[in-house]
């Protein structure tokens, strides 16, 4: 067999083989699947195009325009809205979407900055600098880990941004969206990125940002709320029709053409799937994410808001400087198969955060998806002292990741594949 080609099925076997078996995956933007939802991910959708504003524009589209406003209705009926749109094909491209119906060049914004753990495309580095947005870094209280509000609302009054975005990659604690409503009145728009924590908020275990004042939600579909990866956007019931025709209009035909149908049905199964289960699977996951971030405390980690309960979401934060920086500890844990990434904190610079910035990120939604619950946190915080304070034996501890690893393959809260 020509060898390059056989190349790709190893890499694809060893890679599957890896990081669905053998490793403690604690990246915290990632997640898999369901079985069901992994089944209906491949279909003749996968190649079709369905452009269309209030029109289609391609013939042999009428599933294609069902399964999309099928999976709409699905979030729309657990948000209570009309206002859902399935087809940004990323959370970074529904916040450029938003950001193209709202704002213009030059036009100042109010992000929560990278340190911080805005996402990047709510920075000048990504999507809103390469728009020529001004984003203006709202204040952070980096004890707390939550939005200051008394000083943002000075910035506000100071700055006047046209849009406040709201919702981090680094995200412990719920947003002030209410304060921050309240005070600023209904003029300026709030877009809450929920991507991380959105399986969070559909299982009703994080803040309900529409319900606490939020105009508009962006998100991704594959990070604690397991579907596809994707995008979407949803907004409140009751916004303007007319800043609804904008969002669409910048989706298609301003953003996006074709809008990858065929993540759409899993996108539906998997939100059918947490509407059967979400609310079991969000509420472990948080319970997971106290329970490792107190086993890391006992060990002698510096696990970031102890005296705040160390977290409400899927992630944990540990300050890793006296290892060597996050860079280096995420690079050693890989050698023992725990996959986990570098983040910066409040107190590095923005060109830490590509260097070696002070901390790690830790999401604790994949194995709970997989039935980890508090007892597995405990050992899990354990292999972290053993490679990072005990420093033993890399080889070793990695063969004792997998073995652990083995007792955990089958996703749970999804329905059953039918044969
Ligand atoms: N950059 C991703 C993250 O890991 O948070 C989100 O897109």
């Amino acid at each position: 067999m020509n060898d390059k080609l056989n190349r790709v099925f190893e890499i694809v076997k060893t890679h599957n083989e890896w990081r669905r078996e053998e490793c403690l995956n604690m990246i915290a933007s990632e997640n898999v699947m369901s079985p069901l939802a992994e089944k209906f991910f491949l279909s003749d959708f996968e190649g079709r195009y369905n452009e269309h504003d209030e029109e289609t524009h391609y013939q042999g589209t009428k599933y294609s325009l069902e399964i999309e406003l099928l999976t709409n209705s699905i979030f729309g009926e657990r948000f209570n809205t009309k206002y859902v749109d399935s087809r940004p094909i990323a959370g970074a491209i529904a916040n450029l979407c938003v950001y193209n119906a709202f704002l213009k060049p030059g036009d100042i914004f109010m992000s929560p900055g990278l340190t911080a753990g805005a996402h990047v495309s709510s920075t000048k580095y990504g999507i809103a600098g390469v728009m020529g947005l001004n984003s203006i870094d709202a204040f952070f209280d980096s004890e707390k880990f939550v939005l200051d509000v008394d000083n943002t609302l000075k910035l506000i009054e100071k700055v006047k941004p046209k849009l406040i975005m709201l919702g981090r990659s680094m995200f412990l604690f719920p947003e002030p969206i209410r304060e921050l409503r309240d005070a600023i009145g209904d003029k300026i728009k709030i877009i809450y990125d929920a991507a991380h924590v959105f399986g969070l908020i559909y299982g009703g275990k994080f803040q309900q940002p529409l319900e606490e004042g939020a105009d508009i939600i962006t998100a991704s579909t594959h990070k604690t709320f397991p579907g596809p990866q994707g995008g979407i956007i949803i907004a409140r019931r009751d916004l303007d029709e007319n800043d609804w025709r904008k969002i669409q209009r910048s989706i298609f035909p301003g953003i996006i053409s074709n809008h990858h149908i065929h993540r759409l049905p899993s996108l539906a199964i998997t939100a059918l799937e947490m509407n059967a289960f979400g609310e079991e699977y969000a509420e472990q996951t948080v319970k997971n994410a106290k329970a490792f971030a107190e086993a890391m405390t006992e060990f002698g980690f510096k696990v970031l808001c102890e005296d705040y309960g160390f977290t409400e979401s899927h992630q944990v934060l540990v300050d890793v400087r006296e290892f060597g920086g996050g860079k280096v500890v995420a690079e050693k844990m890989e050698e023992v198969n725990i996959i986990i990434n570098k983040i910066a904190f409040p107190w590095d610079t923005d060109k830490d955060v590509t260097q070696n910035p002070s901390g790690l990120r830790i999401g604790l939604q994949e194995l709970t998806r997989f039935g980890m619950k508090e007892s597995e946190m405990k050992v899990v915080a354990e292999f972290y002292k053993k490679v990072l304070i005990d420093k033993q034996d890399v080889k070793k501890v990695r063969e004792e990741v997998k073995e652990f690893r083995k007792e955990f393959l089958e996703p749970k809260y999804c329905f059953p594949v039918e044969e």
